[in-house]
């Protein structure tokens, strides 16, 4: 989709460093790293939010996540946690409306709630 970031990462016309792609999906390092690791996973087809998802969309995209969350926390011991989180709508924190689901590595109970 036309002016939409996500859509131009997945096209390649702006970098990102990716952490795992498929046909369906892509997954890539959130540009304000919360915590080091901090990975977004979005469908490839563009869909604004939660509410646009259909079954198969959903299953493609949500079945990634476990594997996705092992990795993360396999690639560093010192990641005692995961966040996982999607926000759907301004009011709720949403800023891209390209649907996207947030893994934030925790290291300690000390970094707060970021
Ligand atoms: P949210 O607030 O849930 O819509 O999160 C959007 C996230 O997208 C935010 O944490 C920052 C990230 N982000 C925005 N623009 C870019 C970009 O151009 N590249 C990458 N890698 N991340 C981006």
């Amino acid at each position: 989709m036309e002016d939409c970031i996500f859509c131009k990462i997945i096209a390649g016309e702006i970098p990102s460093t990716k952490v795992y792609e498929d046909d369906e999906v892509l997954a890539f390092l959130d540009i304000s790293q919360v915590t080091p690791g901090h990975t977004l996973v979005v469908p490839k087809k563009h869909v604004a939010n939660i509410y646009e998802y259909d079954t198969d969309l959903a299953a493609k995209v949500f079945s990634r996540i476990p594997m996705l969350a092992r990795a993360i926390k396999n690639s560093n011991p010192n990641i005692l946690g995961l966040n996982i989180l999607n926000n759907n709508g301004e009011v709720a924190y949403q800023s891209v409306f390209h649907s996207h689901i947030h893994l934030i590595p925790r290291y300690s109970k000390k970094e707060g709630f970021g």
